[in-house]
């Protein structure tokens, strides 16, 4: 007689025997955030042309924060509003002061990506106005801070991860809280709202590597609603 193992049927067997299994499609990690691993993937190939376009019109550049020092991370932005920071302090702003323009418009493919990402973690309605593009090369990192230059913050983060991979660190309400790390990979989007929208976070300094898509960098965008 042949040997069957206890609550599997020959059929269901059969199903699932080469699949390895399969993590949750949605991960929570603090009351009102949570990790959509490789949400983002289905749209990539529409994403790094849009990104492309607005990174002629609003090239990525260093900032130099209020306290004097000059970011690793190179930023840009599209949308209403940018963010800015000088030695004046940091803002939200309709014009690029790098070019006197204005933003560029916030492409219709990241609009979509963040609006299915906020609404699947039950952010119905979210429309962001700014979506700030953090450019990482290997040795970046960001510092313990927390997102505070929004006008409300009722509206979550969403935030999407491109290129090399990086530990996020995700603190609590102190800068002296522990912060739990939480790798984010090419396509991951995370929806950070509600109670989380004012833990410290960060990133570790990027690790050296190669992406085949893009190279040596890891892009992010976070989508906000500035005002
Ligand atoms: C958690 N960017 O641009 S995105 C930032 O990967 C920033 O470039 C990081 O922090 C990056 O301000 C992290 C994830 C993120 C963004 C905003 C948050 C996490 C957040 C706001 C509140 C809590
Ligand atoms: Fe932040």
């Amino acid at each position: 007689m042949a040997i069957q193992r206890k609550g599997t049927s020959p059929a269901t067997f059969d199903l699932f025997a080469d699949e390895p299994p399969q993590p949750p499609a949605v991960e929570q990690i603090g009351p009102a955030s949570f990790v959509l691993r490789g949400f983002a993937l289905p749209l990539v190939d529409r994403l790094l042309p849009a990104l492309e376009s607005v990174l002629i019109q609003a090239p990525f550049r260093h900032m130099v924060t209020p306290g004097g020092h000059t970011m690793s991370v190179a930023l840009s932005s599209c949308g209403e509003f940018g963010w800015t920071t000088d030695r004046s302090g940091y803002q939200y702003t309709r014009i690029n002061p790098q070019t006197g323009e204005a933003w560029p418009a916030m492409p219709e493919v990241f609009m979509e990506l963040a609006l299915a990402a906020a609404r699947e973690a039950g952010f119905v309605g979210f429309i962001p106005d700014a979506c700030l593009i953090n450019r990482y090369i290997p040795g970046a990192k960001m510092s313990l801070h927390q997102d505070k230059d929004e006008h409300g913050y009722e509206w979550p983060v969403v935030s999407v991860s491109l290129g090399l991979p990086a530990m996020f660190l995700f603190g609590g309400h102190q800068r002296s809280d522990s912060s739990q790390r939480v790798p984010l990979l090419h396509g991951d989007v995370v929806v950070w709202g509600g109670v989380d929208r004012l833990r410290f976070h960060g990133v570790m300094p990027v690790r050296q590597g190669e992406h085949s898509l893009l190279g040596e960098q890891r892009i992010n965008f976070t989508f906000r609603k500035a005002r």
